[in-house]
Order: C-alpha cells, then sequence, then structure tokens
C-alpha cells in the first residue's frame, strides 16, 4: 500500500500549463517540456486534468470519447512518452476520471437521442410535468437542471451545463462501459485517479421537487454511492497495490468522508471536501463577496482533521485546484505580502495530516487573474453568472468585481514561465489572457533562496523527512485565535508545533512553546526563538522536538 501521508501531489491543468505547437493552448509535450521543474519540487504524482476528446464546453469535463486525446493536447505516444519520462524521475500520472457525466457530444449520447434502446437506458430522461422539467432541481452552473427534447417531449438530466449529460449509474452496462475505460488507462501506466464529482452518481429512486433548495440534497452522497464505489473499487484500481485514488465531494458529509476513504472500506484513497473554502461564502453563495470567516476556516478544518482521524478517513490538503480562486488572493494578500502570505498559507496546509496537493502556480504565488471586462473571461460557469447577476440588477462594475474575486478563470490563466511575451506559455495567442503580473511573478524567481518556490520545495522536503509529518496524530491550538492558526502533531515522542499568523498585523502567541523545539522552518528565514514568541505579519514558524 503507498504511504499516503509521505507523497505530495502536483495538479496540472494542461490547457493553461505550456504550448508547443503554437495554438495556444497547453499540450502534452508541454508537460514533458517542465519534467524537470516538478522532479526539482520532490512531487510524487501529476494529477492532469482531463485532455480527452471533447467540445471544450467546459474544458475537457465534457467528454465525448474516454479512451482518445484530443488532438489539441498531442497524440497517445505523446501520452505514453509522459508516462515513461515521469516514471524515470520518479513520478507518476493521476487521471482525472469524470464519470457523473459525458458530452452530449459521446456517441452513448448520440445513440440515445437516435432512439437506441441500449442507450437511452445510458442516461436520465424524465418526461416533464404539466409543461414544467420533472423537478425544480438548479444546475451547479445556474439554470435549470433539466434540458427539454422537443423531438421526443422529455428532459434529460444534466447537474452541470446542458452539454453534460449525467449517466444512469443504476444501469450495471453504465457502470461495466466505466470500469472498461478506467482498466484502459491503469493499464497504460496509470498510478493515480482523480473521481470528478464522484458523489453525485448515485441519483434518487424517486425524482421530486427540493421545496427548500436547489436538490442537490437528493443526489449528494446518494442512496448507493457506496456500493457504486466499492465495486468501482473491486473491478478497477482495487486490483492494484499501488494505485492512489480521490474523490472530489462535492457537498459532502464528514460522516461520508470518513467512509469513502477509510481503507477498511475498500472505497477511496483520500477524498477532497470544500467546507474549509466556503468561508467567503455569505450564506452559501458563492457569487456574493465577503471577507473569509478565520474562524469559520479553522473551525471546518481542524474538525475534519480530527474525526477523519478518529474515523480512520485520509484528507486531500489543498487551497487551490482549477476550480478555485487563487488562495494569495483570496485568504492571503496579493499586494505587499504575497511571498509571506503564499509561504504562511502553504505552511498552514502542508504540516497537517493528510496528502498534499499544489496547483499549478501556487508554488510561484501566481495570483487571481485580474481581468477588467466580461469579453476576458471563458469559464462558462463565470458566463452564466455574468448573465444571472446582470439579470439581478447588479451593475456591470459590480458584476465584473464580483467575478474577480470568484470566479474559476482565476485560477486557470496560463502559468508563467518567465518574463517573456504571454509569460513564456506559447508563441501563438493564448486562449484565456495571461495574468498582467507574470513581469513580476514567474518561475525564474524560483532560483532565488527566499523564493516562494524553495519553500514548497522546503515544505515537500520536510514531509518525506519527518514521519511526525507523514504519521502524527493532530491536535489543534489556539482554537479561538482571531489571528493566528496553530496545531500540534506529535509521533513516536517527536513533536512538531505549526503556528502561522494569518493577517498583517503583528500578533504575540498565547502560547508556551517547549523552549527545547527548535525552528526548522520560518517564512521570514530566520531561526525563530520559541521563547515569548510575537509573528510578524503572515509569519509561519514550524518548530520541531
Ligand atoms: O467540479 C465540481 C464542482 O461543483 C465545481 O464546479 C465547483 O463546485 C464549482 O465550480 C464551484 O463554483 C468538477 C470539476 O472540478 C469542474 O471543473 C467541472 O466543471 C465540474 O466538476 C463538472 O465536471
Amino acid at each position: 500500500m503507498v504511504e499516503l501521508g509521505g507523497k505530495v501531489v502536483y495538479q496540472i491543468y494542461p490547457k493553461s500549463f505550456q504550448d508547443t505547437d503554437g495554438d495556444g493552448f497547453g499540450d502534452l509535450r508541454g508537460v514533458i517540456e517542465h519534467l524537470d521543474y516538478l522532479a526539482e519540487l520532490g512531487v510524487d504524482y501529476l494529477w492532469i486534468t482531463p485532455f480527452f476528446t471533447s467540445p471544450q464546453y467546459d474544458n475537457e469535463y465534457d467528454i465525448a470519447d474516454y479512451r482518445n486525446i484530443d488532438p489539441r493536447y498531442g497524440t497517445m505516444e505523446d501520452f505514453d512518452e509522459l508516462v515513461r519520462e515521469a516514471a524515470k524521475r520518479g513520478m507518476y500520472l493521476m487521471m482525472d476520471m469524470v464519470l457523473n457525466h459525458t458530452s452530449t457530444k459521446h456517441e452513448w449520447f448520440q445513440k440515445a437521442l437516435k432512439g437506441d434502446p441500449k442507450y437511452r437506458n445510458y442516461y436520465i430522461f424524465k418526461k416533464g410535468k404539466n409543461g414544467l422539467p420533472p423537478t425544480n432541481w438548479v444546475s451547479k452552473f445556474g439554470g435549470n437542471a433539466w434540458s427539454y427534447l422537443p423531438e421526443t417531449d422529455e428532459y434529460y438530466l444534466h447537474l452541470f451545463h446542458v452539454t453534460q449529460a449525467d449517466l444512469n449509474w443504476e444501469n450495471p452496462e453504465v457502470r461495466q462501459d466505466i470500469y472498461d475505460t478506467v482498466n484502459f488507462w491503469l493499464e497504460k501506466g496509470v498510478k493515480g485517479l482523480r473521481f470528478d464529482v464522484i458523489n453525485l452518481i448515485s441519483k434518487p429512486d424517486v425524482y421530486e421537487d427540493d421545496l427548500e433548495g436547489d436538490g442537490h440534497r437528493f443526489y449528494t452522497d446518494g442512496p448507493k454511492i457506496h456500493q457504486y464505489l466499492q465495486e468501482l473499487n473491486e473491478n478497477t484500481f482495487g486490483k492494484y497495490d499501488d494505485v492512489v485514488t480521490v474523490g472530489e465531494m462535492s457537498s459532502t458529509t464528514l460522516e461520508n468522508s470518513i467512509r469513502y476513504s477509510n481503507p477498511e472500506s475498500n472505497e477511496l484513497s483520500m477524498i477532497f471536501s470544500f467546507h474549509h473554502l466556503k468561508v467567503d461564502y455569505p450564506s452559501g453563495n458563492k457569487w456574493e463577496i465577503e471577507p473569509f470567516r478565520f474562524h469559520d476556516l479553522k473551525k471546518h478544518l481542524f474538525t475534519w482533521q480530527e474525526e477523519m482521524e478518529k474515523g480512520g478517513g485520509w484528507n486531500a490538503l489543498f487551497w487551490c485546484n482549477h476550480d478555485q480562486p487563487r488562495i494569495v488572493s483570496r485568504i492571503g494578500n496579493e499586494k505587499e505580502y504575497r511571498v509571506k502570505s503564499a509561504k504562511c498559507l502553504a505552511t498552514a496546509i502542508h504540516g497537517l495530516k493528510g496528502t498534499p496537493y499544489i496547483y499549478q502556480g501556487e508554488e510561484i504565488g501566481m495570483t487571481n487573474a485580474g481581468y477588467t471586462s466580461i469579453d476576458e473571461y471563458m469559464d462558462i460557469e463565470s458566463l452564466n453568472y455574468y448573465n444571472i447577476l446582470k439579470l439581478q440588477g447588479k451593475s456591470e462594475e459590480e458584476v465584473i468585481r464580483i467575478l474577480g474575486a470568484k470566479s474559476r478563470d482565476n485560477s486557470r490563466t496560463p502559468m508563467q514561465w518567465d518574463a517573456s511575451e504571454n509569460a513564456g506559455f506559447t508563441k501563438g495567442t493564448p486562449w484565456l489572457k495571461v495574468c498582467d503580473r507574470y513581469k513580476e511573478i514567474n518561475t525564474e524567481s524560483r532560483h532565488e533562496p527566499d523564493s516562494v518556490f524553495q519553500y514548497y520545495k522546503e515544505l515537500v522536503k520536510l514531509r518525506k523527512e519527518l514521519p511526525v509529518i507523514q504519521k502524527g496524530a493532530v491536535t489543534p491550538l489556539l482554537r479561538e485565535d482571531k489571528e493566528i492558526l496553530a496545531y500540534k502533531r506529535e509521533y513516536q515522542g517527536k513533536e512538531l508545533y505549526v503556528f502561522c499568523n494569518f493577517f498583517d498585523g503583528e500578533v504575540k502567541v498565547p502560547y508556551s512553546i517547549p523552549e527545547d523545539c527548535k525552528s526548522i522552518l520560518s517564512n521570514y528565514g530566520e531561526e525563530i526563538s520559541p521563547r515569548e514568541l510575537v509573528l510578524r505579519p503572515y509569519e509561519a514558524v514550524m518548530f520541531l522536538r
């Protein structure tokens, strides 16, 4: 079995990582070109978001062929070379499996539209009622979750975009086709699998209106989810002892998360939960701006640390991904304390119990896009909500401000390699506008001793060296403190103490740190005494005894 506590995953959004053929899209050869960069960071797995054949309405999360590579990303030979070259450097691919839905361009859906009885049962078609959709459920991208087909006077379910039709997991033929697809990639040497919104695949027996909300409670952590995951495990990755799996669990519960990731369940290795990131969602609404609630952030982080440890579950540890705004802009300080706050946030996550994920650009402190016009945005979720927010009467200026804080495009701007045109991402026209700060923020800074990159490299190194980080029990400290996030890790007599000041003022640490502690990492780059510790703005320190 893989020692999950000693592993680190790097997430690549290939469309924005490196373009090598000048079409403005990133490609697999671009990943191959930067394998030495990734190996220097010390990561073990490369989670690459989907690059299968797709019409790209949702940037590859609308898959039209699970077993072919979209030509914009390259060829199967490129893929095979990537697997080989990564392995030479001790890194393994984690593929992104989007199994809740396919593109409506997938041949399965096309055959269903033509009335093929086998494939009609691959999706969820329902008659409407009184001229309305079957239920009042709301798509995650806005609008109704059902789309009408006049030719057959029925609707099909799409929890996401209208071009992303939900699969019918009740159908054993669907499940078998999915197992065959997962096994196809495992047999090509893939050693990791990320399952997209996998806790949404089990739909209810009865489809009914949600009189209290958007319908997500009917299909989230659905009635047969654990049965389906155990069957998926048994028929695919469970046959290997060296494949790491992670489930993206939208709006899940702690109880289910423990069950999803406890090895005794024979389901997944670990899970992504998002509760710690929704602390700047006033009343659950992503599209309103509110300062993040630090107390809630700590509460969610520590609850999931303690309860998952008690229950034998396993957390993926992360701030960023391709759906989330950049953390240094969202919670850190992208202006005068960008580098310090980027390192502080990294320390907070990388010292915890679990498997850390580094999202492309996070390791150099990349910031949100800084766009000023709707014309610069490409993400369908953002474009949908631009229209929704305008219809709600918000001004253009207010909507642009909201998108500037909340849009998924914030994390999808091209990787900033250097200060040359387009940040070295492409010789062509980038598919998405490069963030204007690329001359100041790019990977060329990685050679500087006090760079964000070198700090992440040290965090990864400490995780690999210290069993107390890999396996230590977690004890939250200073739970009620309004500026400091702190915790202790203990393992076989070793103790690690982590203190992070999440704000731009000085703050005295109201905790007696054992005097024989030695600082092993500081984002101010100094030897820090444990006595009478006062943390400077965004200061983070790790002590070991
Ligand atoms: O994301 C699931 C999901 O719900 C996200 O869209 C996220 O909750 C939302 O963007 C926050 O506003 C997965 C993929 O990561 C995402 O890129 C896909 O768009 C989505 O599923 C559909 O496959």
